[in-house]
């Protein structure tokens, strides 16, 4: 019985400590932005060449895929190299945490808003890989996707 009463002021108390903490750390984030000037980073999406996403050709055989993901598509979504080609992909995301992944090859990337992640790939065989969003990013998920044509 006095177990029972007890229990509502070690309630009340946790309450009361959390309510403190979840406060003080609003005013340490307040206090970060206004008086220390620190703030949120800015999307990398804002920086060429991550605006739109671009293939670079930077030497015969050599590119630079600079891939932005947004719901629900890769720019570009259509990458051409010749055979025998070794590409060096960033990518970020627009928006939300996407996917990207290659079919045949070991690319399997995670696109996040404000980030580069780096994969390699050489492309030995002539053919079509297919660049796929393997991360659950709402309803047009089963869309977004592209392509690399690698020609002979
Ligand atoms: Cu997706």
């Amino acid at each position: 019985m006095a177990i029972n009463s007890a229990v509502p002021n070690v309630e009340k108390k946790v309450l009361l400590a959390s309510l403190m903490f979840a406060a003080a750390m609003l005013g340490l984030i307040a206090y970060a932005a206004i008086r220390l000037g620190i703030s949120v980073p800015t999307c990398i999406t804002n920086v060429k060449p991550f605006e739109e996403g671009e293939l670079i050709r930077v030497a015969p055989g050599r590119y630079e895929a600079h891939v932005v993901a947004k719901t629900w598509s890769f720019k570009p979504n259509r990458i051409k190299v010749e055979r025998g080609s070794v590409v060096d992909f960033y990518v970020t995301s627009k928006d939300i945490v996407h996917g990207f992944m290659i079919d045949r090859t070991n690319v399997n990337l995670m696109a996040i808003p404000g980030a580069v992640n780096y994969a390699q790939a050489r492309f030995d065989k002539a053919g079509k890989h297919q660049i796929l969003c393997h991360e659950f990013c709402k309803s047009g998920h089963d869309n977004m996707m592209g392509w690399i044509e690698v020609t002979p």
